[in-house]
């Protein structure tokens, strides 16, 4: 109906989403095919929380072999997000989930940028790469991931965090992030929904690492002090509504309604599309669905989206 219409229309900035993450069925089966790999597991996994839905997103990576297959995966999220009137995007990359099985840091990263290419110039969409460290792999290879990075400073925006955040805090990243920092990149980390410590991870992450941004993150309205700290510094809060409701019991709707209410900058996302079951938009419908926004808070949530994104003043303020 009209909402629906409304929420589709609006031109959509998208921050939070795993290139790796938007691998839809058929293309896993086109690639296994296309590459000779066996399928690692069934079609249809269940998961109801992060730890077994990253025991069947790792898996699923290994048909993902060549420069063409991480050109095709981005090419073809960024056909989609266009569709759905995203005009920007920011998106995570996982580089030690493929490096660690032998493929090239170069192969992904060739592939990637050559899909941010070619949708900038045939799809009307600007998109940036973010390159995640793997949280439940050590240090040691977090900081030679990054050093791999510099090669690629110049297409890579900045560095986020994501996987296991059991027993992974910030606080074991704070020299591979302070690091990064000094190279240029810009800095977020997932601070996930109900994990173990969240409030002490997203106080890490605040005001030990000095973030621009937080992924997901709705945990911090646990500690007013520094709600009020992501408010007046402007840190921006990346919400994924359907992932919320897959991990975490009842979803983070409320939540996201309240920050954004507090003058949070929060923003929905998709996370990974296919596994939480939608693209921005189905997010947007969803998150709708069972809050009372209106339509001037939809509208906000877009415009602190291209306000916390990392395009560059000049672009940024022809999309506002
Ligand atoms: C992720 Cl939802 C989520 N959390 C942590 N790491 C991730 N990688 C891909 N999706
Ligand atoms: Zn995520």
């Amino acid at each position: 109906e009209a909402t629906a219409a409304f929420i589709a229309g609006m031109p959509k900035a998208e921050l939070h989403v795993h290139l790796e993450g938007t691998l839809e069925p058929v293309q896993r089966l086109e690639f296994a095919e296309r590459n000779g790999v066996a399928l690692p597991q069934d079609d249809v996994a269940v998961y109801t929380d992060l730890t077994s839905f990253l025991a069947s997103y790792y898996p699923n990576m290994t048909v993902l072999q060549t420069e063409r297959d991480f050109f095709d995966l981005a090419f073809a999220y960024l056909t989609k997000a266009a569709g759905q009137n995203v005009r920007h995007t920011e998106m995570f990359f996982d580089p030690q989930a493929h490096t660690s099985r032998g493929i090239a840091f170069a192969t992904v990263i060739a592939g990637y940028h050559e899909a941010v290419v070619r949708a900038e110039r045939e799809l009307d969409i600007s998109a940036q790469l973010i390159m995640c460290i793997l949280r439940d792999h050590s240090a040691e290879s977090a900081m030679d991931t990054l050093a791999e990075s510099l090669h690629y400073k110049h297409w890579i925006v900045g560095i986020g965090l994501d996987s296991d955040e059991r027993d992974n805090p910030p606080s074991k990243f704070a020299r591979v992030f302070a690091r990064a920092r000094e190279e240029g990149y810009l800095l977020t980390m997932h601070c996930d929904v109900d994990q173990p410590n969240s409030i002490e991870h997203i106080r890490q992450a605040i005001e030990d690492i000095g973030v621009d941004r937080i992924d997901h993150g709705t945990n911090i309205l646990e500690d007013p002090r520094l709600v009020a700290l992501a408010r007046d510094r402007g840190i921006g809060l990346t919400s994924c509504p359907l992932s919320n409701a897959v991990v975490s019991d009842g979803g983070k709707a409320p939540e996201i309604v309240e920050l954004l209410r507090a003058g949070v900058k929060i923003t929905v996302n998709s996370d990974d599309p296919p596994y939480f079951g939608g693209y921005v938009t189905d997010n947007l419908l969803a998150l709708a669905a069972v809050t009372d926004l209106s339509r001037d808070e939809l509208v906000l949530l877009q415009r602190n989206a291209f306000e916390i994104s990392w395009i560059s003043s000049v672009d940024r303020d022809a999309h506002l």
